[in-house]
């Protein structure tokens, strides 16, 4: 039987380089190793407001970004997590484990509610319970996502733990599967913090349906560190972060890309780095404007059907140690 599988992002924003590097790529290297469900997670964006026709259509949207990133439908299971209820019910019971002490110790929900967490919603504080739910629903064995979300695997391993200590072998203990590189990609205006969705300066993010001119502007507005050489060196972020992003893009080893540009400086390089991206994009771009709307959600129902399959066997242990069954 081949180990599982099980990742996702929310439907919020647009996906950019950082969440490519960071998780897709690795979605698609592992889908044929593995067996695989990558989920659209609608119900974690509703942790904040949003508006439901923008929603939907978000939704959508982030299905063809998985296909066009290389997710094959025909080996992954590709779902939206509101057509699952199985989800909410784990999420309640995993809620019933959770401490608010450990959830007060989640850095995303500080970063998040930005210190106000008196007017952030609940839901926003129990995100990583549900996040939790989405992984241990599958009984999944490995989990790829970028660092930003280790903490809340570790999270996910202390409630299914907890579970299993209390009322029985449940659920199988997931492991982060976390590369080195591309694990963190920084703003391009701030290497002190990860490229995000939500970045409101809109240079320090390359998103993947930017197009050859905005992203050629973005990487030569890039900031960069003292010093001139193009060499990985972890204690210049900002060369190291685009350097990073050259390698991962072009598939080159750390030597052939120092040596690509060596005895030249930023100038030679950003324009190479930008040419790179955009020759990337291109046909990334094509993939994602050529599927059609039916095939899409023929692909999403299929994917749910068999979410829902795999996870009522899960709940269905869970209510019967619990003693609701
Ligand atoms: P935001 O960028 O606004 O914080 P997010 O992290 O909530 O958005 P998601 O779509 O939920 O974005 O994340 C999808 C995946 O991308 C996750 O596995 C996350 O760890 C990864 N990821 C996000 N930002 C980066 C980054 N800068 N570098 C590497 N991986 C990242
Ligand atoms: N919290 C994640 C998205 C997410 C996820 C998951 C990732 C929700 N549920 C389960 C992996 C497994 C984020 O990137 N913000």
């Amino acid at each position: 039987m081949k180990k599982r599988i099980f990742s996702g992002a929310q439907p919020t924003g647009d996906l950019h380089i950082g969440n490519y590097l960071g998780a897709t790529k690795n979605w698609v290297e592992l889908q044929h190793e593995y067996d695989s469900l990558f989920c659209i997670v609608d119900m974690h964006a509703i942790t904040v407001p949003q508006d439901p026709e923008v929603l939907r259509k978000k939704s959508l949207e982030l299905a063809r970004m998985y296909l066009a990133a290389g997710v094959d439908p025909d080996v992954a299971t590709i779902f939206i997590q509101s057509d699952v209820p199985a989800h909410a019910e784990l999420s309640w019971v995993l809620n019933c484990v959770a401490r608010m002490g450990e959830l007060e110790r989640m850095t995303q929900f500080k970063d998040k509610s930005e210190g106000k967490a008196e007017r952030a919603s609940v839901g926003l504080f129990t995100y990583p319970v549900l996040m939790a739910a989405d992984i241990l629903l599958y009984q999944s064995d490995l989990v790829p996502v970028g660092q930003d979300q280790k903490q809340h695997l570790e999270l996910t391993r202390d409630l299914a733990e907890r579970f299993n200590r209390d009322y029985g072998e449940t659920f199988i203990l997931p492991e982060p599967f976390i590369r080195k590189d591309g694990a963190k990609i920084l703003s391009l205006k701030d290497p002190s913090k990860k490229m995000s969705k939500s970045d409101p300066n809109l240079n320090a993010t390359i998103f993947l349906q930017d197009d050859a001119d905005t992203i050629m502007r973005k990487v030569k507005k890039a900031v960069t560190d003292s010093g001139t050489t193009i060499e990985f060196d972890e204690s210049r972020p900002a060369i190291n972060n685009l350097l990073t992003i050259y390698k991962l893009l072009t598939g080159k080893t750390s030597e052939e890309c120092v040596s690509d540009f060596e005895g030249q400086g930023y100038g030679q390089f950003k324009p190479a780095l930008g040419e790179v991206i955009v020759e990337f994009l291109k046909p990334f771009q094509e993939r994602v404007a050529a599927f059609d709307e039916a095939e899409l959600r023929n692909v999403l129902d299929a994917g749910a059907e068999k979410a829902r399959n795999l996870a009522s066997s899960t709940i269905e242990t869970t209510y019967r140690n619990l003693g609701l069954k």
